[in-house]
């Protein structure tokens, strides 16, 4: 059984290149990616901030819509990425897969910045129902249809790729043990690695997100070709939330698969699986899915114990993934000998971005403050803590560490030092502008703020002096990284 198990997961001198030329690419896309995205929320910060005054606010909610949706699937393949490099080390992934998933990945973006910067489509990440079919004139009908095209493109190499990567899995762990519930019954004795366990469950959530964004898209195609005249606004609104809400939770975890498998690196200790393990993940497996009701709290033609659920499972879907994550964390580094580079540093900081936006999260979920701070600047400033101070900051040094263990260059820590503080305080100064925000009941996507509220106005501006530095202290990662990244690529032919 175990010499079975050996030979699915080796690769071919070549293919294990291949796989590092890849992996590189990502990581290269990433880097170049990142900060135009980062320069495009700057330039909303910017008009928030009246500093713009050329900027229309249609052309405010095309960037917007652009920055949105371009971040969360910017991470999200850049977690798929990581874990893909990571996981090779246990199962054996096809490489074709991910090569189709990086060359759909970047048509599909390509679309959408066609979409939006050039036909000014501008509905937001979610793009609300039927906003995108009703444009009142601001952007043509091929816009339309290049966004839900390009929409259509990532959904489906993504499915693809997620496939892939749980047909991976489960050609050397069947269902129950990649699931990690021999841990549980305590019958059988074969070693689970936390990241195959981690992975799984989100492969499992995430196709059920897919799955939720293709009946939406089936949807809209029947509308657009005539077939149906109207559909459901609501069952539109819940479904595109279902694929969000998974997406995003989706990502976060990836990002902490990744934190598993590379923190022991830097401590010197190795992160188990056991019992404990095995029951939080597969509790957020089934907590995830349900959490999803409180985006349903403000659409009282639903049932109420839709919104009871919601609140409940929120609360306790927090709790395991985030408990053991943050007790593993400080159970690792506690009186550890940690080697600090930028990788650990990192890593480290981002379960506490994580915890932070987390927390802010929940607050937003309870259904008693939900009622005000909807739509208010509390939203973007609890999920901007959990994506870009936490899963963020996570992908980062995964990403250091792949690159640094191919290239070799030796680190200079001062600077690694200096860039992670540049980050850290540029970070949470940005999003403590949105939270003050919340509390001043500063409602969100304006592309301007009113004399009523024009102290979002003066928080837009002190947000830009953060966003720079943290702006400064990526460009320091970019070079640090880019040219390890660089040399991995030329040694590696
Ligand atoms: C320094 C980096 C960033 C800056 C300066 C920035 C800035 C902004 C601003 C100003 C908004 C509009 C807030 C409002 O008034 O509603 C926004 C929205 C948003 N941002 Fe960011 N952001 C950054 C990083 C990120 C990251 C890392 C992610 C996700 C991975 C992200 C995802 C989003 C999303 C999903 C929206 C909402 C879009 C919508 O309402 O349709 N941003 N960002
Ligand atoms: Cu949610």
């Amino acid at each position: 059984m175990n010499t079975s198990t050996e030979t699915i997961r080796e690769m071919s001198a070549g293919e294990s290149r291949s796989a590092n030329r890849l992996t590189i690419l990502w990581v290269i896309v990433i880097l170049a990616l990142a900060p135009i995205l980062v320069l495009l929320g700057m330039t909303l910060r910017g008009a928030q901030g009246n500093l713009l005054p050329a900027l229309n606010a249609e052309r405010f909610y095309s960037i917007l819509t652009l920055h949105g949706l371009g971040m969360v699937g910017l991470w999200f393949v850049a977690g798929m990425a990581g874990v893909c490099a990571l996981l090779r080390g246990y199962v054996r992934l096809r490489i074709w897969v991910n090569w189709l998933a990086f060359l759909g990945t970047l048509i599909g973006v390509v679309m959408l910045i066609v979409a939006t910067l050039i036909g000014k489509y501008g509905a937001g990440w979610y793009f609300l129902y039927p906003l995108s079919i009703t444009s009142a004139g601001v952007w043509e009908e091929w816009v339309t249809y290049t966004f839900l095209s390009a929409i259509a493109v990532l959904g489906v190499v993504w499915t693809i790729w997620c496939l892939d990567v749980t047909w991976g899995i489960a050609r050397r762990y069947s269902l129950s043990s990649a699931l990690s519930w021999h841990y549980i019954t305590g019958k059988g004795d074969k070693v689970v690695p936390p990241i195959v366990l981690i992975t799984t469950v989100c492969m499992i959530a995430c196709l059920t997100g897919l799955v939720s964004a293709v009946v939406m898209l089936v949807l809209y195609a029947l509308e657009l070709a005539g077939m149906t005249q109207v559909s459901d606004a609501l069952l539109m609104k819940n479904l595109v939330f279902l694929f969000g809400h998974i997406l995003v939770n989706v990502t976060l975890y990836l990002g902490v698969a990744m934190l598993y498998e590379l923190l022991p690196e830097y401590t010197g200790r190795p992160w188990k699986n056991n019992r404990l393990v095995a029951v939080a993940w597969n509790a957020v497996l089934v907590l995830v899915v349900f959490a999803y009701f409180h985006h349903l709290y403000m659409d009282f033609v639903q049932i109420r114990w839709l919104h009871v659920i919601g609140q409940i499972t929120s609360y306790a879907s927090a709790i395991p993934a985030a408990v053991m994550t943050i007790f593993g964390t400080l159970a690792l580094v506690w009186r550890a000998k940690t080697h600090w580079s930028m990788a650990s540093l990192l890593l480290y900081c981002g379960v506490l971005g994580w915890t932070i936006g987390g927390i802010g999260a929940l607050i937003d979920s309870t259904i008693m403050v939900n009622v005000q701070f909807h739509n208010s600047l509390w939203v973007p400033g609890h999920f901007h803590t959990y994506f870009l101070m936490g899963v963020v900051l996570m992908i980062l040094g995964g990403a250091f560490h792949l690159c640094d263990k191919l290239s070799g260059i030796p680190e200079n820590i001062e600077r690694s030092r200096l860039c992670t503080g540049l980050i850290c305080v540029g970070g949470y100064g940005f999003v403590m502008m949105f939270y003050l925000g919340g509390a001043f009941s500063i409602p969100r996507r304006y592309a301007q703020y009113t004399e009523l509220i024009s102290t979002g106005t003066t928080l837009a501006l002190v947000a830009l002096i953060f966003i720079t530095m943290l702006l400064i202290g990526l460009i320091i990662y970019i070079w640090e990284t880019g040219r390890r990244c660089a040399l991995a690529l030329k040694s590696n032919r």
